[in-house]
């Protein structure tokens, strides 16, 4: 058992990723077992911690299924912790200039593309990989950084982003993404408008050879994601499962 997010993404697939807020181990794991591709574990918005996501990865990856953290804004140390714990992959929130980036990079990627620190004893550990050795090799190219595009700076400079050699994927935020195309006017993140500009981040991204994932507000937008060429998408927010279940348990249950 190694990492099959990165796998399965350069082979073209789709993956699905829930969208965890709640930081308790139990319901992780529950979602974990729910059939998703993967789960996300959202330390910026969400209620995860250091200690939740510690857990929380081995919930995850107790049902072989990939773990992906996203850290708050700026918290790379961070994202080598997360790396450390287990992680598939890490999403940066608000990568906004090149600089942004290459700092990201560095802490996600062993030398010479980067200066992440040795210690990952517990990813050796969760993982079953033989030894410090064989994840030196593999977790260059087998873990991913995905850099967030989600400001109007992010996509000026979003070719450079592109080309920073430790940046495997662009993952678009399109809430903040949206604040920030109407100038602070609205929050619509499947707003029309600006779906030619999210098409082409996908498109640019290809075309540098990197992976590029997005945050589904409404999972009816999945399958028009996937035709721009968007490999992981979350697409299940840990607290619309529950409403949603509930609705549908209690419509049957009314008989309405
Ligand atoms: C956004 O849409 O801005 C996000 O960060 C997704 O959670
Ligand atoms: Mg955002």
């Amino acid at each position: 058992y190694g990492y099959e997010l990165a796998g399965a993404l350069r082979a073209g697939q789709t993956v699905l990723t829930a969208w965890s807020a709640l930081p308790e181990t139990g319901f992780v794991g529950l979602v974990a077992g729910a059939g998703f591709d993967a789960v996300t574990l959202d330390m910026q918005h969400g209620g995860h911690t250091e200690q939740s996501v510690w857990h929380g990865i081995e919930a995850i990856t107790a049902q072989r299924v990939p773990a992906i953290v996203r850290v708050p804004v700026g918290r790379f140390e961070m994202a080598s912790r997360a790396l450390d714990f287990g992680a598939d992959a890490v999403i940066a929130p608000m990568i906004n200039s090149v600089d942004d980036a290459r700092a990201f990079a560095a802490f996600m990627k062993y030398p010479p593309l980067g200066e992440r620190s040795w210690g990952p004893t517990r990813a050796i550990g969760v993982r079953g990989i033989e030894g410090g050795n064989a994840y030196l090799g593999r977790a260059n190219a087998e873990t991913l950084a995905f850099a967030m595009i989600e400001t109007r700076a992010a996509l000026d400079s979003l070719d450079a982003i592109l080309a920073v050699e430790g940046i495997d994927a662009v993952f678009v935020g399109p809430a903040d993404f949206s604040i920030a195309w109407t100038g602070g006017e609205r929050l619509e993140p499947t707003l029309d408008d600006m779906m030619d500009a999210v098409a082409g981040i996908a498109t640019r991204a290809k075309k540098a050879g990197k992976l590029a994932g997005i945050f589904a507000a409404d999972p009816a937008m999945v399958p028009r994601y996937a035709q721009m060429g968007y490999g992981l998408i979350a697409a299940g927010f840990d607290a619309a499962i529950v409403r949603k279940g509930a609705d549908a348990v209690l419509s049957a249950a009314r008989g309405d």
